[in-house]
């Protein structure tokens, strides 16, 4: 497989949602209005944990574009969950590309205490042969699910996906912790904006 050629345009992709996710909030920043989107990151999956979770999920490798969405994939960090659903209701009314699929795991949590929401889209990118229509997953968390998610993610790939019970119950009450740290800062979010705004003036 000419893995090179297949992943080419999933990282145009991440790259050009990037800037335009990074345009968004430069535009808040303009305005001078708090901006719902703290840092954005973006990544093409590893070839090697594209071919285990094709592995996993019995998908043939012919079938990865279409049976694996997360090839291409772009995390948008904000500092409340309001700001989450600021930034859903504005890339559902952006015309550059088409939401195939929301998965809502904030008011839905996994079973491993993970929090998110993630959205599946299609994105057409111009390549030299024309357009390609390309899936990708936009992740949307605040930092603390980040936090929680980068730490429990490092402990799954330590443990090869099978964490001890132990630990799953510290990472379960963890998310917790982290979610009422989320709730706490969104009852004193207008006296913090004020605070940032003070901050920005000076
Ligand atoms: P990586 O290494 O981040 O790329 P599904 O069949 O819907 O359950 P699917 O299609 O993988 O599974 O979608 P899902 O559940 O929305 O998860 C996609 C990505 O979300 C994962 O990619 C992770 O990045 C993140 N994610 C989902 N669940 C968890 C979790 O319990 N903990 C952490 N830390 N991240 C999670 P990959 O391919 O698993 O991993």
């Amino acid at each position: 497989m000419n893995w090179e050629a297949i992943l080419a345009p999933y990282s145009q992709v991440v790259e050009e949602l990037k800037v335009k996710l990074k345009g968004m909030r430069a535009q808040f920043e303009y305005e001078s209005k708090h901006s719902p989107i703290e840092f954005i990151t973006g990544r093409v999956k590893p070839i090697q944990s594209i071919i285990e979770k094709a592995e996993k999920r019995q998908v043939p490798l012919e079938r990865i574009e279409q049976d694996i969405q997360d090839i291409a994939g772009v995390r948008v960090v904000c500092q409340f969950v309001d700001d989450i659903y600021t930034i859903v209701k504005m890339l559902r009314a952006r015309e550059d590309f088409i939401i195939i699929a929301e998965k809502d795991y904030i008011s839905h949590k996994k079973t491993s205490g993970y929090r998110s929401f993630h959205m599946i889209i299609e994105y057409p990118v111009e390549t030299i042969h024309g357009v390609k229509i390309v899936m990708a997953e936009i992740q949307i968390r605040t930092l603390a699910m980040n936090f929680w998610a980068t730490n429990e993610h490092s402990l799954n790939y330590k443990y090869e996906g099978s964490i001890p019970p132990n630990i799953k119950s510290r990472l379960q009450r963890a998310a917790e912790a982290a979610f009422k740290l989320d709730e706490e800062m969104s009852i004193i979010k207008h006296e913090i904006q004020e605070a940032q705004r003070i901050f920005h003036r000076m």
